[in-house]
Formats: C-alpha cells, structure tokens, sequence
C-alpha cells in the first residue's frame, strides 16, 4: 500500500521545471530582479534542469533549439569557452554544463572542440591541480570537471593523467574521503569529484576503498537522511554525491535504501513542485534534480538510469563508449520497500 507521501510526484516536478525554463529564456524576466541575482547559475540551471527530466522520462519537456540557442549565447569567444550567462567570462563549470547539455541535446557539433579543450588544458597548474578560470581560484572540483569534459568530448588522452591523478592523490586524508585541496577537511561533494575523477582516468586503485566506504555509509542520519560530513545537517544533494560515490565503489548497499528514499520523498514540495534541501524547505533546481538523481540510484520505479559518474543518462554514456563499472541497485518495478536491511548486509558482509 502507498500513500501519496511516498510517491515521486512526477507530473508536478516537470511543469516546475517547465516554469522555470520559461523563466529563464523569456525576454520579460529580465526585469525581474531574481533572474539577475541567479544569472551566475544559468547555464548549470538549465543542465540540472534537462538531466533531472531525462531522469524522470520527459527529456523533451523543455524546448530544445531554445536551449541550444541560449547555451551558445553564452560562448566567450576571447577565451574559448563558455560562461553561465551571455557576456559573462568563461568559467570551467559552466564550459561542461555547455558540453552536457549539448551531448544530451545531440548536438555537439555547434562546438569548436579544438578551442574548448584548449580552453580546459590551459586552466592546468604545475602542481595537476585544475583553476576554475583565469582568476585562478582552484579545487579538486575543478580537476573533475576537466577530466569529465574531456572525457565527453573524446580527448581524454591530451591530458597529462599522472599529473591530474598525483594532486588528487595528494588531497586524500586519514578517514579516507578527499577535500577541494591538499590539507582540506573531507566532503561528501569533494569525495564524489575525486572519486569520479579517478574512475573516468581508470585510477581507483588509489582509493583506500573500506575505510572510505564506511566514512560514506556514516553520514546517514537517524531521519534516513545524509549529511556531507560529520555534525552536519542532512541534506537531498548528498543523496547524490554520497550514493554516487558508494556505487563507484560498488558498495550502494552501505545505506539504508528505504529510509533515504522516504527522506527525499518528503522533502518534495507537494503544491507547486521540486524539491528542497530537506523538508518544509523552498524546492530549487538544484535539490530536485540531485533528489532524483539519487532516487534514480536507488532503483525507485519508473525513473531512468543516470550515470552516477558523468551525472547524465546512463543510456547515452553507454552509447559513447563511457561506462564504467559502477552499480545502482535493480529498479523496482513497484512501490512495495526493499527487503534487504542494512544491518542484515552489514553482517552478512562481516561474516564473510
Ligand atoms: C556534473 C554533477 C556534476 C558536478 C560538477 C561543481 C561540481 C562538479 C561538483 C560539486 C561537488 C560539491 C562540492 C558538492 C557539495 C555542494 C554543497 C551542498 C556544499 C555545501 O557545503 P557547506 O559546507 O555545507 O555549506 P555542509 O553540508 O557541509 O554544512
């Protein structure tokens, strides 16, 4: 038996996302002082909100030449890449929420490849750490990112990969997870980018895989929820970045799947849609789509398979040739919860 509580309110979340796609192209909201102050986020908005309908099974639910128009509205022709919003400077982040969105879009010959990946390469330090743009603030999500892009666009090999994977190397504590740089506290976010980094360079043998899984498994909180470390608040986006991770590291059973799905369940907004941080919270872009991407992981029924590693359809890293051997776990076909418990695997693993 399900109640509406427990359910993924599927139709409500698209036309959220719907709306706010409007907002985002239409000519009229740029006297509105909220499109001004999130023009930083744009183009990730729009590649958050795509991936979060692939997800849900409606990727055509946004207008497709608009979004291509407005993504290349956005190239920075001095730099050679893209920035988040027209005549903003190129940035790394936004550059692969360019890339993502036109591969899902299927239509990445819009880029000038060459230039963009010059653009990727330049932003390389001596020490193999990558800088976000030319202001040079760097961090390991960076490193992830040009890893990622690269990897979309099919030049992988011009990176100096021992160099990439040495930094990250470097960023590894005593409790296993990484941090955004050499000597900084582990995150869950930062554990997803590394982690994901050096899956793509095919590197996790640098990994100290038990003892970041249980640093993994512990963020999950008495309410079904994760935290990104320890004494912090629970939060829907560590859904993704702490699942991800554990299924790169084939260990997605470390948490209990039933309690994590009720606690992005009910963090949804029932009347206008999305979902937020945590329950009884404003829905944004952001939370909805990492919400679904971690339902999507724990096999909740209906949706799509996303890749937990370049965060996009499962189905179209696999047609690249992309995939790598994570796991999710099996997608339901109902709404019945799983049977397996945590503490059981855990012990049954223990036994073994
Ligand atoms: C393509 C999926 C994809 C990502 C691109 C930008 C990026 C690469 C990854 C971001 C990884 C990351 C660091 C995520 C964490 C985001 C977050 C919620 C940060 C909040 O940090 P604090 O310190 O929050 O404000 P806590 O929860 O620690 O109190």
């Amino acid at each position: 038996m399900s109640h509406e509580k427990d359910l993924l309110l599927v139709p409500l979340h698209v036309s959220y996302i719907q709306n706010l796609g409007k907002a985002c192209f239409l000519q009229h909201n740029k006297n509105d002082l909220m499109y001004h102050l999130t023009a930083h986020l744009r183009m990730n908005a729009i590649y958050w909100g795509l991936t979060a309908l692939c997800t849900m099974g409606h990727p055509e639910a946004l207008a497709r030449d608009e979004m291509i128009d407005y993504v290349m509205s956005c190239w920075d022709e001095e730099a050679g890449g893209f920035g988040a919003h027209p005549d903003h400077d190129a940035h790394i982040l936004s550059t692969l929420s360019a890339i993502q969105i036109l591969v899902t879009q299927d239509a990445i010959e819009k880029l000038d490849i060459d230039r963009v990946v010059k653009f990727i390469l330049s932003l390389q330090q001596p020490s193999g750490v990558f800088a976000g743009d030319s202001f040079g603030e760097i961090d390991t999500r960076f490193s992830y990112i040009a890893v990622n892009a690269l990897s979309l666009l099919g030049r992988l090999e011009d990176l100096d990969v021992d160099k990439t994977v040495n930094y990250i190397v470097q960023c590894r504590n005593f409790d296993g997870g990484f941090g955004s740089r050499v000597g900084a506290e582990s995150h869950a976010g930062q554990v997803f980018v590394c982690c994901a980094a050096l899956t793509i360079l095919d590197r996790l043998d640098v990994i100290d895989t038990p003892t970041l899984s249980w640093w993994l498994a512990e963020r999950q909180l008495p309410n079904g929820g994760l935290n990104g470390r320890p004494e912090k608040l629970e939060d829907v986006c560590y859904s993704f970045w702490v699942l991800s991770s554990l299924s790169m590291l084939k260990k997605l059973h470390y948490i209990d799947s039933d309690k994590l799905t009720s606690f992005i369940l009910s963090a949804q907004d029932p009347e206008g849609g999305g979902i937020a941080d945590r329950p009884g919270d404003m829905p944004d872009v952001f939370h909805t789509h990492f919400g679904v991407a971690g339902l999507s992981l724990l096999g909740y029924p209906g949706l799509v398979d996303i890749d937990p590693v370049f965060c996009m359809p499962a189905a179209l890293i696999e047609k690249k040739g992309l995939r790598k051997g994570w796991q999710a776990l099996e997608r339901r076909t109902g709404y019945e919860k799983s049977s397996a418990t945590v503490e059981n695997v855990l012990e049954s693993e223990h036994a073994t």
